[in-house]
């Protein structure tokens, strides 16, 4: 059964830098978030929607938060699997900590 995966939000609890952190998300490997940029600036304790779908999934399907850097490769904060619904509607909340920071991830799984 196909589904579509929502990433509603993204919340820091605690950044992985000073100031702020340079965040971007990947599904499946693939860049997903932000479409026009190569990532958004975040600041602790600072919500960022994104209400951005990923349709046409199957199976498990990896969402990955990532942080830029300019010297040094980037670094993975979060991976999280998200399982298949079967034509079950789910909301879910995910908290994961990497490379010092943990954040919070909101998303939605819809059947198609
Ligand atoms: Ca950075
Ligand atoms: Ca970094």
């Amino acid at each position: 059964m196909a589904y579509s995966l929502k990433i509603l939000s993204v919340y820091p609890q605690e950044i992985t830098e000073s100031g702020h952190d340079e965040i971007y998300l990947k599904i499946n490997g693939e860049n997903f978030w932000p479409p026009a940029e190569k990532y958004r600036r975040i600041s602790r304790h600072q919500t960022i929607d994104i209400f951005q779908s990923k349709d046409h999934l199957s199976g498990q399907s990896t969402i990955e938060l990532w942080e830029k850097d300019d010297i040094s490769s980037d670094d993975l904060i979060a991976r999280i699997v998200v399982e298949d619904p079967k034509g079950v509607f789910k909301k879910e909340r995910r908290t994961q900590s990497g490379d010092g920071g943990t954040y919070e991830i909101i998303y939605e799984l819809h059947p198609q």
